[in-house]
């Protein structure tokens, strides 16, 4: 093994469910989990405290198929396409390692990185030259740095959204800030475009919503568990707010029917009305950083 993939007692690439590779990063700040399929953040848990994000116990661990739960890498479009996977193959793509490191503060840096090729041409349907960097960041708050650099000659436009998934005590007793009057796409009421009033998002039913044009963070107010995850962004003017509740819940296969209750996805991207176009040797990086704080 190659001493710079993995930092002693710190870092380690073990093998997770379905014989996938992931990092176990164990520090005094924190824990997380990091899956080179899809450079996937499966877990993270700031140290004496509940895990922040939420995982399915039905979830798939296959090449092929994404995970369900944690942070689903989303690239190059968002949502349904025609005869291919839905939001887009970064997810299901096997990653390398790019770099790994402690800083001197105690966060581990891991570096993840997948290029362009033959493949994700044919998948993609475009002849784009491309690199995207996962960077993440493991300490008291959870860092993800999603860069796009454009390797070929054209310009291109693309959807990129880091899906995350929030564990929550009971969905229906959360709240959450931050998107008040914002415009949003409703996927749970044909995609039709409506303004949120001025109060905070709560939840009585299936809700599927792309918030466009906002650079706001998000704040997920959990009384259950007395606990606020805060959620910061930068270059990032989309927010989809998800929970599948009990239909929606019950037609995937890879969620279990009583699982909704307890999970929130707050995304953080560009999608919609907020496409990406990316210059030739151009570059995009969509920042979020989660943390936690006591809700009093
Ligand atoms: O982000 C919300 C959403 O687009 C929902 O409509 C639902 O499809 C969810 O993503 C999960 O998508 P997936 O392809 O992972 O099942």
């Amino acid at each position: 093994m190659d001493a710079s993939l993995e930092i002693p007692g710190i870092a380690r690439l073990a093998t997770g469910p379905g014989g996938l590779p992931r990092y176990e990063i164990t520090t005094p700040l924190a824990q997380a989990h990091v899956y080179l399929h899809g450079a996937h953040v499966s877990h993270f848990a700031p140290t004496g405290q509940r895990p922040v994000l939420f995982m399915s116990a039905q979830s798939w661990f296959q090449g092929g198929r994404p995970i369900r739960g944690g942070v689903p890498v989303i690239f190059p479009w968002f949502g349904p396409r025609q005869e291919s996977p839905a939001h887009g193959f970064a997810r299901t793509r096997a990653w390398t390692v790019e770099s790994l490191r402690q800083e001197p503060d105690g966060n581990v840096v891991l570096v993840l990185r997948l290029e362009s090729d033959a493949e994700t041409r044919a998948l993609w349907g475009e002849p784009h030259d491309w690199v995207l960097r996962h960077r993440i960041t493991v300490g008291t708050a959870l860092g993800m740095e999603l860069e796009i650099e454009n390797r070929g000659a054209a310009p291109f436009r693309c959807e990129e959204a880091l899906h995350t998934y929030f564990s929550v005590s009971e969905v229906g007793a959360i709240q959450v800030r931050g998107l008040e009057n914002a415009e949003y796409y409703d996927k749970a009421d044909g995609m039709r475009r409506k303004c949120q009033d001025s109060g905070p998002i709560r939840f009585t039913a299936e809700t599927d919503r792309t918030y466009v044009n906002t650079a706001a963070a998000c704040a997920i107010d959990d009384p259950g568990w007395r606990r606020r995850i805060l959620v910061e962004k930068a270059d990032s003017d989309s927010t989809v707010v998800w929970n599948p509740w009990i239909a929606k819940a019950q037609i995937m296969p890879d969620f279990g029917d009583d699982e909704w209750p307890g999970m929130v996805c707050v995304e953080t991207g560009n999608v919609a009305d907020n496409t990406l176009e990316i210059a030739p040797g151009g570059k995009h990086t969509t920042r979020t950083r989660v943390r936690c704080e006591a809700l009093q």
